[in-house]
């Protein structure tokens, strides 16, 4: 059975991108020897509050349980928690080129040109190389946005074993067909995001209905007047008919020819967000009343996570020529 990994960022509150481009994808998979996880080191490549950190790990790990992952069926554990995730990033950064990292989209956007930028948001796709391979991965379900780490997952997983003979699987990108790139409400030309666009532009998993509503209602779309699917024209229309594709399985462009109002449209992306969100709002209440609980399951993932990382672990060690201990 090909083993699944995937991970995310410690926001706190999943937005319907981090849910439709990825965490319903994971919850499909998670019946196929699969592991996720809450990519806690990553946080720390920005500013951030200890303390906030800490609340947003948890509540990201319940947005994750409310989303479908079913603690007993996978394997659901925190980054910092496996501490072979650091030393495999360790042999991979000495794998990887400063100039394939320089190039890396986020870097560049985030951080280049700038001397007192984290030497870690240049080296973090390289810890995150090291989450996927770390695990014999064979199939990452990931948004589109992921794409360019997943390359450099696989380059370096590729490198290594060219260099020190076979120790690596080499992953695949899962990249689902319809909901891959969510785009801002508000700014439809770039993706829905947790950092980046006001909050009206994002919908998280948590907002009640009239939110969800109101921010569908406000969402930025353009004065031509007619429903079509076209992407580079119609971004907004378009993003539109992508979230009701996604909830309702039909094709964006079969969905576009039933509307000829921009406000019809909108009743009926909103109203199947809602239905689509209320149960795993519900959820995140229940789960959120109790932590202790959600603590456990996450010290039983990083057991399990840990009895599969340490072999991997060891075959790259010795690869390389470390002693062993
Ligand atoms: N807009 C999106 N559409 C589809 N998929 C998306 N993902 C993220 N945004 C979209 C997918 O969600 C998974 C987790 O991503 P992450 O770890 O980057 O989580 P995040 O920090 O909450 O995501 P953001 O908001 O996209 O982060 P920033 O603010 O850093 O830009 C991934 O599989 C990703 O593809």
């Amino acid at each position: 059975m090909p083993r699944v990994f995937s991970g995310i960022q410690p926001s706190g509150s999943l937005h319907v991108g981090n849910y439709l481009g990825a965490v319903r994808q994971w919850a499909r998979t998670q019946h196929q020897d699969a592991l996720y996880c809450v990519v806690d080191l990553h946080a720390l490549t920005l500013d951030i509050d200890p303390a906030d950190l800490r609340r947003r790990t948890i509540d990201t790990a319940i947005g994750l349980i409310a989303s479908g992952l079913d603690p007993d069926v996978c394997t659901l554990f925190l980054q910092s928690h496996v501490p072979e995730h650091t030393e495999l990033s360790w042999l991979l950064e000495c794998t990887a080129s400063y100039g394939e990292l320089r190039r890396m989209t986020q870097f560049k956007e985030k951080g280049a040109g700038q001397e007192s930028v984290r030497a870690s948001l240049l080296t973090y796709p390289v810890l995150m190389a090291a989450d996927i391979l770390l695990y014999d991965t064979s199939l990452v379900p990931v948004g589109d946005d992921q794409r360019q780490h997943l390359e450099l997952a696989r380059d370096l997983a590729i490198r290594f074993n060219g260099r020190y003979g076979e120790t690596f699987v080499v992953p695949e990108a899962q990249v689902p067909a319809v909901g891959s790139r969510v785009m801002d409400l508000q700014e439809p030309g770039r993706k829905m995001s947790k950092s980046a666009g006001s909050d009206l532009g994002r919908i998280s998993i948590t907002d009640p209905p009239e939110e969800i509503s109101r921010k569908v209602r406000r969402a930025v779309t353009d004065t031509e007047g007619t429903v079509r699917y076209d992407p580079a024209d119609k971004p907004g229309v378009s993003n539109l008919l992508e979230l009701l594709a996604a909830v309702s399985g039909e094709r964006p462009e079969v969905l576009a020819r039933r509307y000829t109002t921009y406000s019809a449209l909108k009743k009926d992306v909103a109203d199947g967000l809602v239905e689509l969100l209320a149960p795993l709002r519900a959820r995140v209440r229940e789960l959120s009343r109790d932590p202790g609980e959600v603590a456990a399951i996450l010290e039983k993932g990083a057991a399990r996570a840990r009895a599969l990382a340490e072999p991997t672990l060891s075959r790259a060690r010795a690869a390389v020529g470390l002693t062993p201990r």
